[in-house]
Order: C-alpha cells, then structure tokens, then sequence
C-alpha cells in the first residue's frame, strides 16, 4: 500500500511573508513569477545517532526550520539556480547532462542529487529546464539536516515539475539513495522525515521496509536544540564515512565468526536478524568475536581471506581506502546498545511511567556518552554544550545528527523552560566565548513539524 504523495496547498502568496519576499527576489533575478513553491524541513534526531546506515530505527521529528524553493519551468533545457544567501553562487548547467562533483561539495551539487534521483527513477533523458531561487534557514552543517532538505525539495520540485506522482516513501528512498552522489554514505533517517513528519509527533523511522510510526512526546517537557556553533561538512571530510565502514567490516567480521555468509553482509543488524537474536545477545557475541584494540587493514584482510585490493576496491568507500586503523569493537558496541536505546525510548513514551521525563532524559545521556566514548563523534563544544544543558535543567542532553560538531538536543521540564534558555545563553554564548549567530538561531524550543509540500497560489 502506497501512501499518498506530498500534498499540493493553495495560499495567499501576499499573506506569507517569506513567500512573498521570495517571490519579489525571483522576480528580480528571473524577469519572470515562479509557477510553484516547494517546502522541506529538516529535522532533529531526538535518539538513534549513527544507526540508520547500519539498518536499525531512529526517532526523529521534523522541525520547523525549512528548505523553500521558488520554481519556474522553462522550455529551454537549463536549469539556473540560485539562492537567496549570497554565500552560494549562481549555478546554470544543462538539465539533460547532470555531473555532480563528489570532490567538491558545493551546495548546488545538492540540488543536483535530488534532480539526477528523480530523473533517474523515471528513466527520462530529456529534461525540461527550470529557474529555482533556494532560500533555506536550517543551519548549515549542524546536525540538523541541511543538505538532506534540500536534496529532498529539489526532488519534489522535480517530480512537480514533470507532473509525476510518488508516494512520500517511495520520495523518501529515491532521495536517501541519490543523495549518496555527494559521496557520504548516509542512512535514510533525515530523507524520510522530511516527507514523513505530521506536525505534534515524533516518528519512529524503521527501514527494510520504510515505515514511519508516530511517536507521542511527553507532555510536561520541552525538546530545545542548542548550536555549539561548529560547522562541519559531512561531504568534505571522512570522519562519516570511516564510521559507516568501521560498522560495515564490523558485520562481516562477527558474521564470520557466527558462521554466516559474511560477504554479502553489509549492516550490523543483518547480523541480528541472522542470527535471530536480541540487542543484548549481539553485545555479547561482540564482546566475544571482537577486540578493542584497532584493527590494521592487514588484520581485516586476514581475518576475511581476503586480498588488500579486495578490502580498498569491494568494501571500502573511495575516501577511506587509506584509513590506517578501524574501531569496530566500539562501533559495533555503540551501534548495538543505541539501537536498544530506541526501543527503550519508545516504549517509555507509550507507557507513560511518572517519572518519564528522567527516564527519557537518562536514556538521552547515555546516548550522548556512548557517542563521545565509543562513537568518538562529539568534539569539546559539543562536550562542554550539554553539561551546561544538563547543569541548567535538562533532564537529558545529548549531540544530535552527525556530530563532530553542530548541535545538542535536550529535554526540559516545561516549567523550567525560561530559566534554561537564559542559564544556557549566558554560559555557552555570551560567558564562555562571545559566538556570532544572533540567540534565537542558536537556542530555541522546538516542536515536531509538518512534512515537505507544494505550494499553489491561489
Ligand atoms: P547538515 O545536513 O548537517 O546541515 P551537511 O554538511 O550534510 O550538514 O550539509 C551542509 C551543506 O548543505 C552546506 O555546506 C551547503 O552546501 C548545503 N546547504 C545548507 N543550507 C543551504 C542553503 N540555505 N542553501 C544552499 N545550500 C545549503
Ligand atoms: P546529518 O546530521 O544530516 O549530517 C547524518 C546522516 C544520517 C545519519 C546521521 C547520524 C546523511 C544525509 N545523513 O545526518 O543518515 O546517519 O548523520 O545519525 O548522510
């Protein structure tokens, strides 16, 4: 059963200020009035960090902070961008020859992954051209999915564009694929959200096949997001891709120790489901089959019968075919116990014990611990960031999205809300080194929002 594609919603342009002014802006740039506008959000990733890659659920929300895009066919076969932040150039190229450059993440080859993923999914090699202006306000490189919102709503502009229809899943695994022509080696958590999110509910995302589940968040907290303010591009360095290969090599190793055809495997939990057996087990057989000191690529290659050229050319990533070491021990460890982390949380929200909030909260810190210790994803800001979220009130803090860098979530009793957010500020933005971006950016309650949309005018 398809779900229904993302829906198409009449407004009054001149009601909706953004709109508006973005429909000014393209008029400047184009000569001419955008036909539609189309609308991704990203999103927050409350718990379940790292895990979508190697196949297990995660529970985000979208949140209100949005990709737009102000879009006009054209005859011509081009297709011209551009943005409403001076920080990214115009870019022009034929629509009909899409070359995207894995060396260079720059933000049009975004645009490009979404359009190339729909226009490979239909099988088309005519494409019709198109002006797009980009305005979006998620912080760039911040864990909260920038790029995935945009790679999302150029796929929908796409699909509108040619007049096709698409279920929001099917959406969902064209543009978690195609973002992949970036070159990081990503899950399918922040694609799916973007279609999937329903404002008021948190999603329990799960793959093989995707399905989205709504997921009740307590009433008396407040989920705030906290920007330690360092960027960090997933696409230009390998930190993300190591760890998406530490956790492949690590399923191949324990496969083959458990006996399973370990070279087909390519995710920790297909090991599970091998082996049928629960998130504790597989700590156990972890602990059993692997060990804590880093691995050389002689020992993998040992280890799996196989040649150097084997590991760097059928399993390794272009980007990490030097790597040195690999941690599997603590990737696999990490990956294991956050999987059951999210179960956890779950469970906790359907049952509505008393004292939820510090349950939530607890689970919420031993998933930042986990990243930091055996994850190795966090960085100082991000360290100092959610002591002081946890000294000023939260129940619970932790790194959201990527890591190395961007932002914290944290839970909060409603009724400490205000104290929190103005504690929080002096510390981290005005006490500890005076940061840039204005407070409101950087600090902020949040709620779960809507999915990607079109926009008609009526
Ligand atoms: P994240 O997805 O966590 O925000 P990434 O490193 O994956 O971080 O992606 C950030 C990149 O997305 C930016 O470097 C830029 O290329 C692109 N991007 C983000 N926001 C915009 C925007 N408003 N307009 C154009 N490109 C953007
Ligand atoms: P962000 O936070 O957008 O860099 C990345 C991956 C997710 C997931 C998280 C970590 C992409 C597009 N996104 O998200 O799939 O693995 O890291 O949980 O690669």
């Amino acid at each position: 059963m398809a779900a229904e594609g993302p829906a198409a919603r009449r407004v009054q342009v001149a009601e909706h200020p953004r709109l508006l002014k973005l429909k000014d802006m393209f008029y400047s740039k184009f000569g001419s009035m955008p036909k539609f506008y189309a609308r991704a959000p990203g999103r927050v990733n409350i718990i379940g960090e790292h895990i979508d890659y190697c196949g297990y659920s995660v529970l985000p929300m979208a949140v209100e902070q949005d990709m737009l895009i102000a879009v006009e066919p054209v005859q011509t076969h081009t297709l011209q961008l551009a943005n409403t932040n001076p920080l990214y150039p115009d870019f022009s190229t034929s629509a009909n020859n899409i070359d995207i450059d894995k060396t260079k993440p720059l933000w049009h080859n975004y645009f490009l992954c979404g359009f190339k993923g729909i226009q490979e999914h239909f099988g088309l090699n005519k494409l019709t051209g198109m002006n797009c202006l980009v305005d979006g306000n998620i912080p760039p490189g911040s864990g909260l999915s920038s790029s995935s919102a945009l790679v999302c709503c150029a796929g929908l502009v796409t699909l509108t564009v040619l007049g096709q229809k698409l279920s929001k899943v099917e959406l969902a695994e064209i543009c978690a694929k195609s973002e992949r022509y970036i070159g990081t080696e990503g899950g399918g958590m922040d694609q799916s959200i973007s279609f999937l999110a329903e404002e008021g509910t948190a999603k329990l995302i799960e793959f093989s096949p995707l399905r989205a589940t709504d997921v009740k968040l307590p009433s008396g907290a407040v989920f705030v997001i906290a920007n330690s303010c360092v960027e960090m591009n997933k696409a230009a360095t390998s930190h993300f891709n190591i760890r998406v290969m530490e956790c492949r090599l690590a399923a191949k190793l324990l496969a083959k120790y458990k006996g399973l055809q370990w070279d087909k495997v390519l995710r920790l939990e297909e090991v599970q489901a091998s082996l049928g057996i629960g998130l504790e087990e597989m700590l156990l057989v972890t602990e059993d089959a692997l060990h804590s000191e880093p691995y050389s690529p002689k020992e993998i290659c040992r280890c799996l019968g196989i040649s150097m050229e084997e590991l760097r050319t059928q399993i390794l990533s272009p980007n990490t075919q030097d790597v040195l070491t690999f941690k599997l021990y603590q990737r696999a460890k990490h990956v294991y116990s956050e999987a059951a982390r999210v179960y956890q949380f779950k469970k906790i929200c359907e049952e509505v014990p008393d004292n939820m909030v510090q349950l939530l909260g607890d689970l919420m810190n031993q998933s930042h611990t986990s990243c930091r210790d055996l994850y190795e994803c966090s960085c100082p800001e991000l360290d100092q960031l959610v002591d002081i979220c946890r000294k000023f009130g939260a129940q619970g803090s932790r790194l959201t999205g990527a890591g190395w860098g961007g932002c914290t979530v944290s839970i909060v009793p409603a009724e400490k809300l205000p104290s929190f957010l103005a504690n929080v500020q002096e510390a981290y933005y005005q006490r500890s080194s005076p940061r840039e971006a204005p407070e409101k950016q950087n600090l902020f309650a949040t709620k779960p929002g809507g999915g990607a949309l079109v926009f008609l005018e009526a």
